[in-house]
């Protein structure tokens, strides 16, 4: 079977792979001087010329790039290349603050394409095979970024983009789709909707799910495996960066390699910006070397995480990153405690909840109030208060050893929580401070 979609590349060794980082870089930031006056001034207001840069050695010495800078250069500021070379934008759901805009060359998503193709295969997917995008198509990376990676691995491509539930599943099950491409509280979805259809695993085609966009457990990935009957991929990417493919699982589904070849990751301490050795968690900070475009240098995702290059069963020498572990900027921090909404995902699924949960977050006589509600399933629904009771209380202890603090919990019927499409909403935070 093929494993691989660049294999020479995927496998390349340690001593290549740097080889290439260092050469592209030090291009990449003559390109950016030469052409992005904005962070030509970032470079010149510490000194910096592109000959202080010789190879990976001396990114740490470059500034870094934040969301804010995307605001104030937005919409033009931080362009590479003449509009006249680029050929499409994507842009973020500005959930955190005014939506990014993220500008290509064909050359650019060729690249990105590639990135996504190389998930696809490392899912198992080859040219005989079905694939079902299910993601957003639009000014959202998803739908376009797997739908050109589909058609690069030769899938047969269905290109539902998201929405329409049972739609979706007619699809899957008349066209044999075998791997789809969604978000995982999506996918957690349709698993629910197919079961309630009486659909068992082995009723139903897909064999792989590539689900990436927001956080989700390993608690999760096996709730998803065990009702679709399916391997579950992670896949990590941001717009900034082009889109999903940054980084992809393989078969050992312990981490996500990075796509090394076009992306330098670092960790940081978020606090001092210092640079923390591999193994640390701290910050993802990424460098794109073959970005015509829109090339960022040693960007700022928020993303806390962690990286090992560790050797990999699957053969492939990039670097993997962790499941990221939470945004250094969505943490809450409830009565001084820092709190990340996947740790509060793990306390209900490791209770036999599913992923259908809000936190709502509110101030009450300034004191910090956290409420969880969270849907009971089908299967434990009951109107007998005893039980429920008995059941918010499990939870609320179960929380407080896992955050060191004290939650009320409300659990709701099921199907009451509005399901999403795309991303979950999954905190409502009502405080203003
Ligand atoms: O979410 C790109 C994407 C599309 C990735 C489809 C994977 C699949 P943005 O909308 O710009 O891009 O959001 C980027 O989403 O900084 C993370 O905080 C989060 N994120 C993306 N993938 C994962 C993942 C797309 N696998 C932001 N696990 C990133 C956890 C993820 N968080």
């Amino acid at each position: 079977m093929e494993r691989y979609y660049q294999p020479e590349i995927e496998t390349a060794s340690r001593e290549q792979i740097k080889a290439w980082q260092d050469e592209r870089l030090v291009k990449q930031v003559k390109h950016i001087w030469d052409n992005v006056p904005y962070y030509r001034k970032k470079m010149e207001a510490i000194g910096l010329t592109p000959d202080d840069i010789k190879g990976t050695e001396d990114l740490h010495k470059l500034p870094f790039v934040t969301k804010a800078d995307l605001r104030e250069a937005y919409p033009y500021g931080l362009l590479a290349k003449p509009l006249s070379e680029c050929v499409r934008i994507q842009s973020t759901s500005g959930t955190t603050g005014k939506r990014v805009v993220a500008f290509y060359t064909q050359h650019d998503i060729d690249l990105w394409e590639d990135c996504c193709a190389r998930a696809i295969m490392a899912a198992g997917g080859t040219k005989e095979d079905v694939c079902q995008v299910s993601y957003g198509y639009g000014l959202f990376t998803g739908g376009p970024g797997l739908n050109g990676g589909s058609h690069k691995v030769g899938c047969l491509t269905i290109p539902t983009s998201s929405g329409n539930t049972e739609r979706q599943i007619m699809f899957i099950q008349d066209l044999s789709a075998t791997i789809l491409c969604c978000t995982p509280s999506y996918a957690a979805y349709l698993g629910e909707s197919m079961k309630e259809m009486g659909l068992t695993p082995d009723q139903i085609p897909l064999k792989a799910g590539i689900f990436g966009a927001e956080a989700w457990s390993e608690e999760m990935r096996q709730d998803i495996q065990n009702t679709l009957g399916i391997k579950a991929y992670d896949i990590y990417g941001l717009t900034e960066l082009s889109g999903p493919g940054v980084s992809f699982e393989c078969s050992e589904q312990t981490g996500m390699h990075i796509n090394e070849d076009h992306f330098i990751a670092e960790i940081i301490d978020p606090e001092t910006g210092e640079v923390l050795p591999e193994g640390s968690k701290g910050e993802l900070v990424f460098t794109s070397i073959t970005k015509e475009a829109f090339p960022l240098l040693r960007y700022r995702t928020r993303d806390i995480c962690m990286l090992s290059s560790k050797p990999c069963s699957c053969g492939r020498t990039h670097i993997k990153m962790c499941k990221p572990m939470g945004r250094s900027d969505d943490m809450l921090i409830i009565r001084g405690v820092n709190v990340f909404p996947s740790q509060i995902e793990t306390v209900l699924l490791n209770n036999g909840y599913a992923a259908n949960y809000q936190i709502i977050v509110d101030r009450v006589k300034s004191t910090d109030t956290l409420e969880v509600q969270v849907e009971m399933t089908p299967e434990m629904f009951t109107d007998n208060l005893g039980e429920i009771d008995h059941r918010q209380k499990v939870l609320v202890n179960d929380l407080r050893s896992m955050l060191g603090l004290s939650a009320k919990v409300t659990l709701v019927a099921p199907k009451s929580i509005v399901r999403s499409e795309g991303k979950a909403v999954r905190v409502i935070d009502k405080r203003k401070i």
